[in-house]
């Protein structure tokens, strides 16, 4: 995968590790990082060792810290609409990928870079993590989602505060929001993240697959229609050898 310079793909026994590098502009979003994360998703989606994705920044300093603005200030509203849509396929691609993806926060997550965390399927990060969707102190709004996935997320009165103010938060806050479920410190902060990402990896990917596939539909239609989703799912478990192992160990008592 070398030669893919603004991000980075590497694997990891099960997990791929994504890395934005643009780190002389703190690895903000420009077209050639959403043309590459996406060719890079897509081999991560096909590579059946790979279980879980982890997307991180390169550097200490930052996860991403928005979209690219020297390349926004040329863009009149056309151009900008266009942009917002690329972006979105981006987006969307982590959002449906169907493996599990975590964000691994390392500094500085805002604007676009909040919006592609709040589209993995759940964030962990580093004690100088900061995040916010500071678009409105440039005159401008979220067109990544985060009007729709931060008050999903952290409850539509907090997210109106952030978003209202563009005001910038750390880790702790984001902590008490839940919108990370770790801070880990310190020089562990990737191993740590490696530990929970394999810890996800050694279950069977079906059924990752189907869960991740059933929570996520279910945000978006009724209860009615999202439960008889589920039970879809869940009876193609029982498709899998997984199934049949798992409960064959558990009635033999040969596992667990
Ligand atoms: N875009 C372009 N360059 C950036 C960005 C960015 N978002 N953020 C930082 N950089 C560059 C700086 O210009 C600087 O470059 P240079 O050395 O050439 O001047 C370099 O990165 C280092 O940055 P700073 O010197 O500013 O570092 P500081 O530690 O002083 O400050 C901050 C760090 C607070 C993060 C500061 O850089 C900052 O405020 N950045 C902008 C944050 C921001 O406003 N983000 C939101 C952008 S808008 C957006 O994301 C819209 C999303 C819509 C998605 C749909 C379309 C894609």
């Amino acid at each position: 995968m070398a030669g893919h310079d603004v991000v980075l793909y590497e694997k990891k026994e099960t997990i791929a590790i994504l890395t934005f590098n643009r780190p002389e502009s703190l690895n903000a979003l420009n077209t050639e990082v959403n043309i590459q994360l996406i060719e890079m998703l897509d081999a991560a989606e096909k590579d059946v060792e790979v279980k879980v994705i982890v997307l991180t920044g390169s550097g200490k300093k930052a996860f991403v810290a928005g979209a690219d603005i020297k390349e926004m200030t040329k863009m009149d509203a056309m151009r900008a609409r266009e942009h917002a849509l690329k972006a979105k396929r981006a987006v969307d691609r982590i959002y449906h990928l169907t493996k599990p993806v975590i964000a691994a926060v390392n500094g500085f997550c805002l604007g676009g870079g909040m919006e592609y965390a709040l589209a993995c399927d759940f964030r962990v990060a580093s004690e100088n993590a900061q995040f916010g969707l500071p678009e409105i102190n440039l005159g401008i709004m979220p067109g990544s989602a985060g009007t729709q996935r931060l008050p999903r997320l952290i409850g539509m009165g907090k997210a109106k505060e952030l978003i209202y103010t563009g005001s910038i938060i750390d880790a702790n806050q984001a902590l008490n929001l839940g919108l990370i479920n770790y801070i880990f410190t310190g020089e562990s902060f990737l191993d740590e993240t490696l530990k929970l990402a394999k810890k996800i990896a050694s279950k069977s990917t079906v059924a990752l697959s189907l869960i991740k596939s059933a929570m996520n539909k279910g945000t978006e239609i009724d209860l009615e229609s999202a439960s008889m989703f589920e039970i879809d799912c869940f009876a193609l478990c029982f498709t899998t050898k997984e199934q049949r192992e798992g409960m064959a160990a558990f009635v033999k008592k040969t596992k667990g």
